[in-house]
């Protein structure tokens, strides 16, 4: 039999290019059941099916003849996020059906939709022992002039080698100053076992890059440890952790009952530094992963000065379907010079979201909303107060 010429395409192909490239381009319509605080949007930004074909299909005939797809993309989670060049621009969390993550740009000109991933995924510098997983990139724009990723660094327990499930997580650091060539630094140097939310600081705090961490017992159970953490480095380049301590804990009985970890590099605003982050807490039907907002004081950035009660934002009943569910994570945000603040955040570890909001809301928010009193009477007695208050409006 004849052999197929190498430069042939694999049948149907244009048929895959052409629903791929109407994917790519379905509007994002605001969905009409916001809370005031902000606003979600009906499709997914990013999904396993967005990722380029190129990445996915050998498309030439001879060594593809039944134009099967070679390289299967799982799903397009957690992206850290930028405003760069007037582009919305995220670090995604792609991962493929082998279950490798591993980090790629994808861009958009309004935040919203028409995301479109850069031709090539990184290919990120290792250090001397090799990351075997990558995930959850948080970008932050350094007063120093670098862009920084801090992300997730995960490789097998050797001390542990006959179990199979055995990891260690530790923060990987990677800087560059155009998002294409990425220079890799020495890893987190913490005291603790592991770390896993890392996110730096954008200005300097006396001098020193000050790091909020998450440290950890064990791979998944924070155990004795846990909180979100604070620290300072002297040298980015061999980046030894000082002075942690924990500034934001978890506690009984509330939304952050079992561990929380912060999201994307805080917001600084006239009244604070406005912090996103996840808090997790276990029910019968396994974790369930919401994000919370908080802030911490401009000067004394250590000092949680709000915390709203309950979630920020849960997973929706399309949401909480996926391939962990019942998870929000939210490691990006954008805020616009006129106030638009862009969260992006995925659902259950499978695909990527917007919801829109404004400082100015997510700063009446914070700073509105009640803290948690830590029981249901306390509870009831908020909303007595208010069902009280609201009647001299309603009663006239
Ligand atoms: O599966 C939910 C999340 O679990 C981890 O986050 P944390 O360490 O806070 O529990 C991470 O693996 C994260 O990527 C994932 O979304």
């Amino acid at each position: 039999m004849q052999k197929k010429q190498a430069t042939c395409k694999i049948p149907g192909y244009d048929k895959i290019r052409q629903k791929h490239q109407e994917l790519l381009e379905t509007p994002n319509m605001p969905v009409d059941d916001s809370n005031g605080v902000f606003i979600r949007y009906q499709n997914p930004v990013l999904t396993g099916a967005h990722a380029p074909l190129e990445w996915r299909y050998d498309f030439n005939a001879a060594t593809n003849p039944f134009g099967l797809e070679r390289i299967g993309i799982n799903s397009t989670f957690n992206p850290g996020a930028i405003k760069w060049g007037g582009k919305y621009l995220l670090a995604v969390r792609v991962e493929g059906n082998d279950r490798k993550s591993f980090f790629a740009i994808a861009e958009s000109p309004n935040g919203i939709d028409h995301f479109k991933f850069w031709k090539k995924p990184i290919e990120l510098p290792q250090t001397e022992i090799p990351d075997t997983n990558v995930y959850d990139m948080r970008l932050t724009k350094h007063e120093d002039g670098w862009v920084y990723g801090v992300f997730c660094t995960e490789r097998k327990d050797t001390n542990a080698p006959q179990d199979t499930t055995a990891a260690v997580a530790n923060a990987g650091i990677v800087r560059t100053k155009d998002l294409i060539h990425w220079e890799r630094l020495p890893d987190l140097i913490s005291s603790s076992g592991q770390q896993r939310n890392v996110v730096l600081h954008p200005e300097f705090v006396n001098g020193k890059y000050a790091i909020y961490t998450r440290p950890q017992d064990g791979f998944i159970e924070v155990g004795k440890g846990g909180g979100i953490g604070l620290g300072y480095i002297r040298d980015i380049t061999n980046p030894v952790l000082e002075d942690e301590k924990i500034i934001n804990q978890k506690a009984y009985h509330t939304v952050y009952e079992m561990k929380n970890g912060l999201g994307p590099a805080p917001i600084k605003t006239e009244k604070g530094w406005l912090h996103l982050a996840h808090g997790v807490r276990n029910t019968a039907g396994g974790l369930r992963y919401t994000l919370y907002l908080f802030m911490t004081d401009l000067q004394d950035i250590d000092k949680v000065i709000y915390q709203p009660a309950g979630y920020f934002m849960a997973p929706n009943y399309k949401e909480t379907v996926g391939d962990v569910p019942n998870v929000l994570f939210g490691n990006g945000w954008i805020t616009d010079d006129d106030g638009k603040v862009f969260i992006y955040y995925a659902s259950s570890d499978t695909r990527s979201h917007v919801a829109v909001s404004s400082v100015e809301i997510l700063l009446d928010y914070v700073m509105n909303t009640r803290q948690d009193k830590y029981t249901s009477l306390e509870s009831v007695k908020a909303i007595l107060q208010q069902v009280e208050s609201n009647k001299t409006i309603t009663e006239g």
